[in-house]
């Protein structure tokens, strides 16, 4: 059901080469993508439209979804789901709250100051996938940040299901209505994407988009990056779990199954120091997977070569082993877990000892759950109030302290051949260089 690589012993030079991952093409969704991106640039509304039709089956009058859509959406909700939707918010609040940048002024020498002030973006183009998989915890993960970052345009967009009526689906739209979204598309793949970007009749320019999507989101999202900034291009859900001997087994199956259950491409890895856990493991896959309702999108996950158990020495090995794969979620699962997560360096989220699984972050951590994929970890993070900012520096200099500074300019400005940047600072002071 799950492969096993023996890394015990030396660890090979690149464990990247070893360890086993997904290949997600998205260079030839690109070519599919452009006239996508295209159409809609060059004919709006109508392109969108028409896109909609062809891909989602859906005839729209309009992509804008209706304000009385939104609030059946939530009349209509299940309590039981209202109140956790309402309870994940609650703690993404928290946890994103208190991301919020402060304003730096730096005095740098009398009279010269750089003060770093954080503005948010003005608009974002939340996407929220559709098809099988309809997240309405992926809309608080997206427009609890952007909001709690203080952006004050935000729309979300997410495909249209036929089975309702062609809005996109009630529990996402009741989501929306939750967090006081009211600008909402019926709108999915790369014309999702091109519509934020280039703006329609309907839908006015986004500066960015977020959220994750499929591959021919992604590609959208790598053609018009430039033109619109973007959070990442999430690919499949990873999970990893560093365990030892004292692991319980029946947990580290539950939480291998609980991410291989999103996509049979998605990629659940084990590494572990203890032969006889991965023994353990391996026996509680098949009746666990058998119990539960998407057993065979599962075992296509686990038996997918993205998928495996590693072993490994010790867990100074393992430790290299989970910085190397940078997985987007993380379970340390061992003795004194906190300390041994404390020296992780590459990774989406760590969730911590055996009361922490994944799971608990996808929906009510608190933390978030739209994160670096692909070994992206080890250069990105997730999304946060931060992926909304820019810091943008104010340079503050009196006469005086141009002064001290400028002799120094103006050499280095020689140095370059730039004398004509030199010449600026000169034409403050009378075309003198002053001492
Ligand atoms: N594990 C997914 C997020 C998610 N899980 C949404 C359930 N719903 C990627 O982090
Ligand atoms: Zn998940």
């Amino acid at each position: 059901m799950i492969s096993r690589i023996d890394l015990r012993g030396s660890l090979p030079a690149d464990l990247r080469d070893v360890l086993p991952r997904a290949e997600l093409d998205v260079e030839a969704a690109l070519e599919k993508v452009r006239p996508i991106c295209e159409d809609v640039r060059h004919r709006g509304a109508a392109a969108v439209r028409e896109l909609t039709a062809r891909f989602d089956g859906v005839e729209l009058e309009s992509a804008r979804v209706p304000a009385q859509a939104l609030t059946r959406a939530l009349e209509e909700l299940d309590p039981a789901v209202r109140a956790a939707l309402e309870e994940s918010i609650r703690r993404a609040r928290l946890v994103h709250r208190d991301q919020r940048r402060t304003d730096t002024t730096t005095q740098v020498v009398p009279g010269g100051t750089v003060t770093e002030r954080w503005v948010p973006v003005d608009r974002v183009g939340l996407y929220v996938p559709g098809g099988r998989a309809v997240y309405p915890s992926s809309v608080v993960m997206n427009v609890v940040p952007a909001q709690e970052a203080g952006v004050p345009s935000l729309a979300v967009s997410s495909p249209p299901q036929k089975e309702f009526g062609g809005l996109p689906h009630p529990t996402i739209l009741a989501a929306c209505a939750l967090l006081g979204v009211d600008e909402v598309y019926a709108v999915g793949g790369a014309q999702a994407v091109a519509m934020f970007a280039y703006g329609t009749e309907e839908c006015p320019p986004a500066t960015m988009v977020t959220g994750p999507g499929n591959i021919w989101v992604a590609a959208a999202k790598r053609l018009l990056k430039g033109r619109i900034g973007i959070d990442s291009e999430a690919g499949p859900t990873e999970i990893a779990v560093l365990a030892d001997e004292t692991a319980d087994p029946v947990h580290v199956a539950a939480d291998l199954i609980s991410q291989a259950e999103h996509d049979v491409i998605a990629a659940s890895v084990l590494v572990t120091t203890s032969v006889e856990l991965a023994d353990a493991v391996e026996k509680e896959l098949p009746g666990q997977v058998a119990a539960t309702r998407h057993g065979e999108r599962i075992t296509e996950a686990l038996a997918g070569r993205q998928s495996g158990i590693v072993l490994v020495s010790d867990i100074e090995d393992g430790l290299k082993v989970v910085d190397a794969y940078a997985a987007e979620h993380l379970e340390i699962q061992t003795a004194d877990a906190r300390a041994v997560a404390a020296r992780v360096r590459n990774a989406g989220a760590i969730f911590v000892g055996p009361y922490a699984p994944v799971s608990l972050g996808d929906y009510m951590a608190g933390s978030n759950h739209v994160l670096p994929t692909g070994g992206c970890a080890c250069h990105s993070s997730g999304l946060s109030v931060q992926t909304f900012l820019r810091g943008i520096h104010v340079v503050d200099y009196s006469r005086e302290a141009l002064t001290g500074a400028a002799a120094h300019v103006c050499a280095l400005a020689d140095a370059e051949d730039l004398p004509a940047h030199g010449a600026a600072i000169r034409a403050r002071f009378d075309w003198e260089v002053p001492a």
